[in-house]
């Protein structure tokens, strides 16, 4: 579980994310279709898939928007993840083992596109933050 410490790091790295979180999420989602591209077949319905389109763009936006405000519920994941953890659950039917792999290459984007800031300390602290979240998400699982 995150600490008070580990959350403290969370907000204040996230801090630099913030006025970037669409090209951030635009390239985490591109590389994880492109590394896992079994991750694909959840979004078939979009016209160009390919690295940096519309859609990806779009979604990644969408997504970081979500982790942001999530962010700021570092006490309460689990309740501000509810409703989209029955998203993915229910309508979306997403294996919640994708949530591994997109929270893997958001950590590899922040950590290539923030270098310097990126430090051990940081990147603990927000891989165990993406564990948290993936984990809220799967709540509705179960
Ligand atoms: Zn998801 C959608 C978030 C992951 C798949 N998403 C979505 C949304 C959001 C999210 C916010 C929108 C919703 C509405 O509309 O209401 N996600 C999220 C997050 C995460 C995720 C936060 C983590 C971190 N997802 C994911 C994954 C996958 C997915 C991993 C797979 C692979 N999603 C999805 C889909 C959708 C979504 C498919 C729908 C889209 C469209 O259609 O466009």
């Amino acid at each position: 579980t995150l600490s008070e410490k580990d959350k403290n790091i969370v907000k204040t790295f996230w801090a630099k994310v913030a006025g970037r979180e669409e090209q951030i999420g635009c390239d985490a989602v591109s590389r994880m279709l492109t590394v896992y591209p079994q991750t694909k077949t959840y979004f078939s319905h979009w016209k160009d898939l390919s690295p940096g389109s519309d859609p990806v763009r779009k979604h990644g936006g969408i997504v970081m928007a979500a982790v942001t405000d999530a962010v700021s519920k570092t006490d309460d994941l689990t309740g501000a993840l509810l409703s989209l953890s029955e998203l993915h659950a229910f309508t979306l039917r997403v294996d919640p083992a994708n949530f591994k792999v997109l929270s893997h290459n958001l950590l590899v984007v922040l950590s290539t596109t923030f270098s310097n800031d990126f430090t051990p300390e940081v990147h603990v602290a927000i891989d165990k933050f993406l564990t948290a979240v993936a984990l809220a998400l799967s709540e509705k699982y179960r």
